[in-house]
């Protein structure tokens, strides 16, 4: 099924310069890049985009390494997206995502784990709208 997913290069691989890395790997792959932009988070909108942690301990320390620097925000479609740019991530934790992942190939520890993709089909709209206004409303911007 055609489906659209939301990444983000996080401020650790942007500081590190692997954008242009990843995004490579999203081409190379055969994924559309429908829209992208760089963007500094602000508060709000961050806790917005992890509102399912909020009650994780680790959750103000990961809201303070997203709003740290700048990011890469793309919508990314093409058959079976989410599940697609879920397995070139690599787990969540980079000590168990394999070499030839992202996660898997540059990233050390489970915060700074270099790209954010949705999780569901469902996450994906949500976290589209939230990020791109021209898509279902809403814009923390
Ligand atoms: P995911 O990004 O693979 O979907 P989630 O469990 O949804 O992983 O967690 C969201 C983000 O929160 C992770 O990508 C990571 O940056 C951070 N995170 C998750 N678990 C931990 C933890 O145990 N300690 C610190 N940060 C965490
Ligand atoms: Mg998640």
């Amino acid at each position: 099924m055609w489906q659209k997913t939301l990444i983000i290069i996080k401020p650790d691989a942007v500081r590190r310069g692997l954008s242009g890395e990843i995004i490579k790997r999203i081409e190379a792959k055969g994924l559309n890049i429908e829209d992208m932009k760089m963007m500094h988070l602000k508060r709000e909108l961050a806790e917005k985009h992890y509102e399912e942690h909020k009650d994780k301990p680790f959750f103000e320390s990961l809201v303070d390494f997203i709003t740290s620097g700048k990011v890469v925000v793309m919508i990314v479609s093409g058959p079976e997206a989410v599940k697609i740019v879920r397995t070139m991530m690599g787990p969540t934790n980079p000590a168990e995502a394999p070499p030839g992942t992202i996660r898997g190939d540059f990233g050390i520890e489970t915060q700074e784990n270099i790209i954010h993709g949705s999780d569901s089909v469902k996450s994906a709209e949500r976290e589209i709208s939230l990020f791109f206004d021209y898509a279902l409303g809403g814009s923390f911007q």
